[in-house]
């Protein structure tokens, strides 16, 4: 057991009789490797910045991090033994609590890291179910993150038990110890428990697709925020309909769908959904337990992406946005992409964006500029989303395609000849820009 073992737990220990209520920040060390991206610096870089946000929001201090180039992970300690005694002397130096890695690590993994470093490490993955764990305060979303930490936890288990198992009878290749016995019953009682959060899930799935229905008779459109988490999507929500929705500079303060009615300059009431932040590889676990919530953003006529456009990478969150949403079959939704955070970027920066971005918006949910703007083109686009066209691409034009598919709403897409058919739902402005592949007069289509 090193010294920062020992000095953590004192240290916990003190708070606990001393100082009754204070509450004494972790200290984490971060480790990134190259082999997480593929072999890409400045992704691993990136993705190290993330991991050190996610850590500060789940409470800790980041007191070092180290980012290594690594080809593939070493199969017993991920960075090689080398350099995880290494990284363990700089962790003893600092007092460090916890170790964070920024992939997910096998069961045999952590088991090993945690002798060397002799404190707690763990991976990504837990770290972001840990936040969600932290955050979930509505019925659902609390067996949501229990189940997908149940999920997680399961594998780990038998690592555990055949550890404990080897202690106890002391003779590798022992099966049949008593931890074994043990871990047979842990597994059990985990597993009943996953089968009773499934249960109460679907009965409020059930409850939520009820819900949705009512919503749906009674014939409003519905548009839901989406974005990288902390993009503003909550302070947005707020500023459109003065709803009060929690606001918060951490990551993950919305775990809970929140929907608000919205009445826009033409006179029609439109519902607006706020919805949970997604970040650079969410636990599959996460995704899985929250599909019935993320299920309501794949239903709506129109997604509004919220993007920060004072971060350092807009385009990567918005990468990680559209593959969240792929995965949960949203990815064939029309989507207006608004630049928020207007009022702390560089207006040749926004500028910029807009202009590489067709059809965007900048606003700034803090000062309101632009939030007029917005409504009214929330209101074209739904509108215009009822105008049917059909078009003739030709096959050279997969940008064509791409922007259809993006901007409008695909209805039938036909290859002939030569060129491809597309019947879609396109906004005014859109088919303005792509006057000339539109062959047929539009016609007004209901939904
Ligand atoms: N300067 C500035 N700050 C903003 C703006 N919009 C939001 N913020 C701040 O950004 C932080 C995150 O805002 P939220 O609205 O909680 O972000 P979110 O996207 O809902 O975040 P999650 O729900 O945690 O994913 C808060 O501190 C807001 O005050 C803006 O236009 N300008
Ligand atoms: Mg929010």
């Amino acid at each position: 057991m090193s010294r920062a073992g020992h000095t953590a737990r004192q240290r916990r220990r003190l708070t606990a009789t001393e100082t009754d209520f204070e509450v004494v920040q972790q200290r984490a060390l971060l480790v990134g490797t190259t082999a997480a991206t593929g072999g890409d610096v400045e992704l691993a870089e990136a993705s190290l910045d993330e991991l050190a946000l996610l850590a500060e929001t789940a409470g800790a201090l980041v007191v070092h991090a180290d980012l290594q180039r690594r080809r593939a992970p070493d199969a017993a300690t991920y960075v090689g033994r080398g350099k995880a005694e290494e990284l363990a002397a700089i962790a003893e130096g600092l007092d460090v609590d916890v170790v964070v890695f920024d992939d997910e690590l096998s069961p045999a993994q952590q088991r090993n890291l945690e002798a060397v470093f002799g404190c707690d490490v763990v991976d990504r993955a837990a770290l972001i179910l840990d936040i969600f764990a932290q955050h979930a305060t509505s019925q659902e979303g609390m067996v949501q993150v229990e189940l997908a930490q149940h999920r997680y936890r399961l594998p780990r288990l038998r690592g555990r038990g055949a550890q404990l198992s080897q202690q106890a009878g002391g003779i590798s290749g022992a099966r049949r110890g008593p931890g074994e016995t043990q871990l047979e019953v842990d597994r059990r009682a985990v597993l009943r428990r996953v089968r009773k959060l499934e249960r109460d899930l679907a009965t409020l799935t059930a409850n939520r697709s009820v819900q949705r229905k009512a919503r749906r008779r009674r014939g409003l459109a519905r548009v839901a925020l989406v974005g990288y988490t902390n993009a503003g999507k909550s302070t947005l929500l707020n500023r459109i309909t003065a709803a009060a929705v929690l606001v918060a500079d951490q990551l993950f303060s919305t775990l809970d769908p929140t929907t608000r009615r919205l009445a826009l300059p033409g006179g029609e009431t439109i519902l607006v959904s706020d919805t949970v932040g997604f970040v650079q590889r969410l636990p599959h676990q996460l995704i899985e337990a929250f599909r019935s919530t993320l299920e309501e953003v794949a239903d709506v006529d129109l997604l509004v992406h919220v993007v920060d456009a004072a971060s350092a990478d807009p385009n990567a969150h918005i990468d990680a946005v559209h593959t969240v949403l792929a995965e949960i079959g949203a990815g064939d939704r029309p989507e207006l992409l608004v630049w928020n955070k207007a009022d702390l970027a560089a207006p040749e920066i926004v500028a910029d964006l807009v202009a590489r971005h067709p059809g965007s918006i900048a606003v700034s949910a803090r000062t309101g500029t632009g939030i007029a703007e917005l409504v009214g083109r929330i209101g074209e686009r739904l509108r215009a989303l009822a105008l049917v066209v059909e078009l003739h691409v030709p096959y050279d034009r997969g940008d064509v395609l791409a922007t259809l598919h993006r901007e409008g709403e695909v209805l039938t897409e036909v290859h002939d000849g030569d060129a491809t058919r597309v019947q879609a739902r396109l906004s005014d402005e859109l088919a303005g820009r792509l006057r000339e592949f539109i062959d047929e007069p539009s016609v007004r289509g209901g939904r």
